[in-house]
């Protein structure tokens, strides 16, 4: 065999061993949820053949030539019995498009799609698309709503002012997509548009994420709640906050929806990231919150504090101190996985079930707001503690 062949062969053979690798549970888990060793997804996840030219004619020394950047905030569902990522991957060249990598038991083995999604594109060209949220809606198809980014054409000499609105696409098998308008609403700019997946009195509900510029969400922000008649032709004309920023917590400087909701019979449980500010650069964390079944946009739970923070080496990447999700799965067997990225970089996962989740959002004191209500609530476990510690010891 050629030496080009052998190299190409053990490039193979090496990708094979990564995206095949067991994955095990963290040991010191906090009870809520299980962590795990790897990673599920990263750059080198992306197939050998999307980034290499395999053809020694063309390519000599076998060198890459379209390499992967990141694979990181990906949309989820559970789909004929496989764990579906629809994973924002960015190509070195920062232009993110979406994949489809599916897994036999959702914590580990994701292997990439043969091709990238071929996203159609609207009238007006997307730049770049990101942050797919998939909604398996009860109207019979599969939404994927993601972030459309386009140059803001009212600052034409400034080449980093940019516009996001919320793109709309659907489908019924993940492969061909019928891309439709864009979502109108009144607010500026949108990300973090998620589709609820139950008509709302026959009606599609939508969490918004009204901002007034591309990074900062401005004066108001907050996950926004909107109906809209028809998806060809996505108009929000008017939208409420159903979870609003609030200053000195974990979501002082924005927040936005995650994936879209999980019914349980107790409400539906939603998982967020929350924003601040610190001397470092902004912190993103996932939170969640409990919100009333027949009205969604009604929050009933709201446990304190962070839910997944980045930790260790997760806090490290392109954009580093960052947890993000856009996707998670309630299996047949109630079992829940939470996909999210660390620094925009990696894709993970924790698994809880959503017995736990609820218990966890019932259970969870709500944010006081101060310190003297934080030592309060703190106290009351303690001196209940002290005395059940009795029995113990
Ligand atoms: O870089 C962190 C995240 O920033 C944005 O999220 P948000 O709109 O809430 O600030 C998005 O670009 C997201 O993709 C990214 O992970």
């Amino acid at each position: 065999m050629s030496s080009f062949k052998e190299k190409a062969k053990a490039l193979l053979q090496q990708h094979e061993t990564l995206i095949t690798k067991k994955n095990a549970v963290k040991r010191d888990g906090n009870g809520i949820y299980d962590c795990y060793e790897n990673p599920i997804l990263t750059a080198e996840h992306a197939p050998v053949f999307w980034r290499y030219d395999l053809n020694e004619k063309t390519n000599p020394h076998l060198m890459e030539r379209q390499g992967i950047n990141a694979a990181f905030n990906s949309g989820a569902m559970y789909w004929n019995g496989k764990y579906i990522l629809a994973v924002r991957v960015e190509g070195v060249d920062r232009k993110s498009f979406f994949a489809i990598a599916e897994s036999p038991n959702g914590i580990d083995n994701f292997r990439f799609w043969d091709y990238p999604i071929t996203m159609p594109e609207t009238d007006r060209p997307d730049t770049n698309v990101y942050d797919m949220r998939l909604t398996n809606h009860e109207d019979g198809y599969i939404y994927g709503l993601f972030c459309t980014e386009r140059k803001d054409l009212n600052h034409p000499n400034d080449t980093s002012a940019a516009e996001a609105q919320c793109g709309i696409a659907r489908t019924k098998d993940l492969i061909t997509w019928e891309r439709l308008p864009d979502l109108v609403t009144y607010s500026g700019q949108q990300r973090n548009v998620v589709l609820h997946p139950e008509f709302i009195d026959g009606k599609y509900g939508l969490f918004t994420r009204p901002q007034d510029g591309f990074i900062s969400v401005g004066a108001g922000g907050g996950i926004g709640w909107g109906l809209v008649d028809d998806m060809t032709r996505a108009e929000v004309k008017s939208e409420v906050i159903v979870d609003g920023k609030v200053y000195h917590t974990i979501k002082e400087v924005k927040n936005g929806q995650g994936p879209a909701p999980i019914k349980t019979a107790e409400g539906w449980l939603n998982l967020a990231h929350g924003v601040r500010n610190t001397a470092a650069g902004l912190r993103y964390v996932l939170y969640m919150f409990m919100t009333e079944l027949e009205r969604p946009w009604v929050v009933t739970h709201r446990p304190a504090g962070h839910f997944i923070a980045p930790h260790g080496a997760e806090r490290v990447g392109d954009v580093s101190n960052v947890a993000f999700s856009n996707g998670w799965i309630a299996n047949e067997k109630n079992e829940v996985f939470i996909y999210y990225a660390s620094s925009d970089t990696r894709m993970h996962v924790a698994t809880s079930t959503v017995e736990k989740l609820i218990d966890y959002c019932k259970n969870t004191p709500e944010d006081g707001l101060r310190s003297a209500a934080s030592v309060a609530v703190r106290n009351e476990l303690i001196s209940a503690n002290l005395q059940v510690m009795k029995d113990l010891v």
